[in-house]
């Protein structure tokens, strides 16, 4: 059996090879980050995201050890995704841009394999009663807070996690553990200074002062989260992005030297700029097959259209009208048709 120093060695070698760039650990205790993040949901920034202000996930982010009993350390881990490759004005008319990150296989199927992977190795060279327990985005875990106290970067006031050197074009995971694993040390080092590129260039100016943002008002949650009307005021700052947005990070200095590609996790399975006709001909079953394992699904058929919808809308595109119109009368969701409604107006230029 190997001891604890010679553990983490072989861990952080495994998770390398498992394609995870960069694995730090942090000590489980109490995120300095939460009251932050209680105040954020205080304040109702979470928006319809109601399972932020649930009691019991409340109570796990402040405490890892609530979600793992004996809970010590979080092994924090960063896998890359490939960098935007097509800008929002190089997707013409007609279409929707996708957000880089989801154009292939759906990142947690693909990270939920290797944490598998990487929980095996622990069980098979650590003491046989080791306690882990894996996640990827989905737990009640502040994800980027523990990722900074285990040295791997740090939030930027886009709030997303920066590492030096390498940007923030990454999913963040994490394996709790029982054992008093040798801890990394926190980064504190500010990566923006006096910089201020995506909260000028944030398209519904929904980054705060704070380095959190109105996820109400952000592009990501509008088009992603939100299953319901997409607000009339931000529609038109919505532009042409159909799943997701991209442009806060885009703007950051720090990925400017991100390369071009990386296949961590496999080949794109989708353009970046999807056709938004084809979309609309996409029945139920289709619309499953075409994104089968892609983060799409998470939209389902209906958020999808709606947000086409309103692309449509924002690029005057007027050969979607009889789409737009045949929707509006057969589809009954009633986000869908009041996208469809307000798309159609614009088109037509009838208030
Ligand atoms: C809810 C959620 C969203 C919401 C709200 C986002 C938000 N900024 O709060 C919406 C739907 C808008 C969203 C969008 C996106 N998301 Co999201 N999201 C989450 C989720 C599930 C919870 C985030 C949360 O708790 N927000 C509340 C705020 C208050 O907390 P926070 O953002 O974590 O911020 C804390 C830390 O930054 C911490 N902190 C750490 N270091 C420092 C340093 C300083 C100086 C300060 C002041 C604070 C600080 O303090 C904050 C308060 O506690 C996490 C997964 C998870 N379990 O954590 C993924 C996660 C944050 N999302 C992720 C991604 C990839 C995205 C998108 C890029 C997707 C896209 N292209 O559309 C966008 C980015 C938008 C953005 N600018 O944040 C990644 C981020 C990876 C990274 N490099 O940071 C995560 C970690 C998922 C993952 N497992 O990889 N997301
Ligand atoms: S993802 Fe887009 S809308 Fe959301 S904060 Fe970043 S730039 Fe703003
Ligand atoms: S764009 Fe500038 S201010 Fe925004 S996160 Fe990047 S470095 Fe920080």
């Amino acid at each position: 059996m190997l001891n604890l120093d010679e553990l983490t060695m072989a861990i952080k070698t495994e998770a390398n090879r498992l394609g995870f760039n960069h694995t730090g650990i942090a000590p489980a205790l109490p995120s300095p980050h939460y009251d932050a993040f209680l105040q954020w949901v205080e304040e109702g920034n979470h928006a319809e995201m109601g399972y932020l202000a649930r009691e019991d996930t409340l109570a796990k982010r402040g405490d890892p050890s609530l979600i793992l009993e004996g809970c010590q350390r979080l092994i924090c881990l960063a896998m890359p995704y490939a960098r935007p490759n097509i800008s929002t004005q190089d997707c013409p008319p007609g279409k929707g841009k996708i957000s880089a990150y989801a154009v292939t296989r759906d990142y947690h199927e693909v990270i939920w394999d290797r944490l598998y992977q990487l929980e095996e190795f622990i069980h098979a060279h650590a003491d046989d009663k080791v306690k882990t327990k894996s996640y990827i985005d989905t737990g009640p875990i502040l994800e980027r807070s523990y990722a900074s106290k285990a040295g791997l970067g740090i939030a930027g006031k886009n709030s997303c996690l920066i590492i030096k050197g390498f940007g923030s074009y990454f999913f963040l995971a994490e394996i709790l553990i029982d054992l008093p694993l040798p801890i990394d040390q926190v980064f504190t080092r500010d990566l923006c200074g006096t910089c201020q590129r995506c909260i000028e260039a944030c398209p519904t100016r929904c980054i705060r002062e704070d380095y959190t943002i109105d996820a109400g008002s952000c592009i990501s949650y509008l088009t992603i989260e939100n299953k319901g009307i997409i607000p009339d005021h931000l529609k038109p700052l919505v532009g042409n992005r159909v799943f997701g947005c991209d442009v806060c990070q885009t703007v950051c200095p720090h990925n400017a030297w991100t390369p071009e590609q990386n296949l961590v996790l496999g080949e794109p399975r989708l353009p970046e700029c999807f056709d938004l006709i084809e979309l609309f001909n996409l029945d139920a079953d289709q619309f499953k097959s075409k994104f089968h394992e892609t983060p799409l699904l998470r939209t389902k058929r209906a958020g999808m259209l709606r947000t086409a919808a309103v692309v449509f809308g924002n690029q005057k595109f007027q050969l979607a009208l009889p789409i737009l119109q045949k929707a509006l009368e057969k589809e009954e969701d009633p986000a869908l048709k009041d996208a469809c409604g307000w798309a159609i107006r614009q088109i037509t230029g009838t208030q």
